[in-house]
């Protein structure tokens, strides 16, 4: 796995964060040192797959990445006839989420569409993924989104929400940003490359409260949402149609 050292040297101008070649290729070691319980959230889109995708319906992942998540609901996927959606829209996400897919042997059993999860149709699904990709959505289009998603889902079916959140209360939000911040350190990052990425992550990725995501869940048509996991400022929401 290549290690990630984008924000390792400091930069005049700390441009905003794209999901380009330098990003995907470093992308593993990334996240796994970025966001905790990222291992779990992965092993529970497994858990949660095979408890909710339903024979010969669709299960879709919405800001695939590399297909961590595609890859863990696949198997369960196969054997009922269920046909996999993942979608990015990065280019070089794609294209190595493709690479990934055929080392799995996977890639017959998964349509990749390189597009804008807000084109995505999503149709006769019964399990949905969405990990850590709405924060990077603007506030005022989740909703639609979201009633999207919910529209084209089977009675019965899930969708698995994990996003960074924050908090109203200034200092929880503090207490928790400064256990993430030690999170980081803890797994090898420097101050500077936590600072520098948080930087060009601050017009594009933005977080909401837990409240405010189950609220709105509820108005695109979830009858249930709970809350699967949680580990400091990240939250995985278990959303039932
Ligand atoms: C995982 N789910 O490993 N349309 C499609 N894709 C998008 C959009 C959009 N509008 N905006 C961002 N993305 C993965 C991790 S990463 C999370 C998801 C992170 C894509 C973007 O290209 C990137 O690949 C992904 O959403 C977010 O479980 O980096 O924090």
């Amino acid at each position: 796995m290549q290690r990630d050292q984008i924000y390792s040297s400091e930069c005049d101008l700390v441009e905003e964060f794209r999901f380009d070649h330098s990003v995907a290729k470093v992308f593993p070691d990334m996240i796994q040192r970025s966001v905790p319980g990222y291992g779990t959230v992965i092993s529970l889109v497994a858990v949660v797959a095979d408890n909710y995708l339903q024979n010969g319906t669709r299960g879709y992942d919405l800001g695939a990445s590399l297909g961590a998540s595609t890859l863990a609901m696949a198997a369960t996927a196969q054997q009922r006839g269920c046909r996999v959606v993942a979608v990015d829209n990065s280019t070089a996400m794609v294209e190595r989420c493709r690479e990934n897919l055929a080392n799995a042997g996977r890639a017959a059993a998964v349509e990749l569409c390189c597009e804008d999860i807000r084109d995505t149709v999503v149709e006769n699904a019964s399990f949905v993924v969405m990990n850590f990709t709405l924060q990077f959505i603007p506030v005022a289009e989740r909703e639609e989104v979201l009633t999207g998603i919910a529209r084209g889902m089977r009675h019965g079916g899930a969708l698995m929400l994990s996003e960074k959140i924050c908090f109203e209360d200034p200092q929880q939000q503090q207490r928790m940003e400064e256990l993430h911040h030690s999170f980081k350190r803890a797994n090898g990052y420097s101050d500077l490359e936590i600072s520098q990425k948080r930087t060009a992550l601050e017009e594009v990725l933005i977080t909401e409260t837990l409240d405010q995501h189950v609220e709105r869940l509820r108005r695109a048509g979830f009858s249930t949402v709970e809350v699967l996991f949680q580990a400091l400022n990240f939250v995985s929401i278990l959303a039932v149609r």
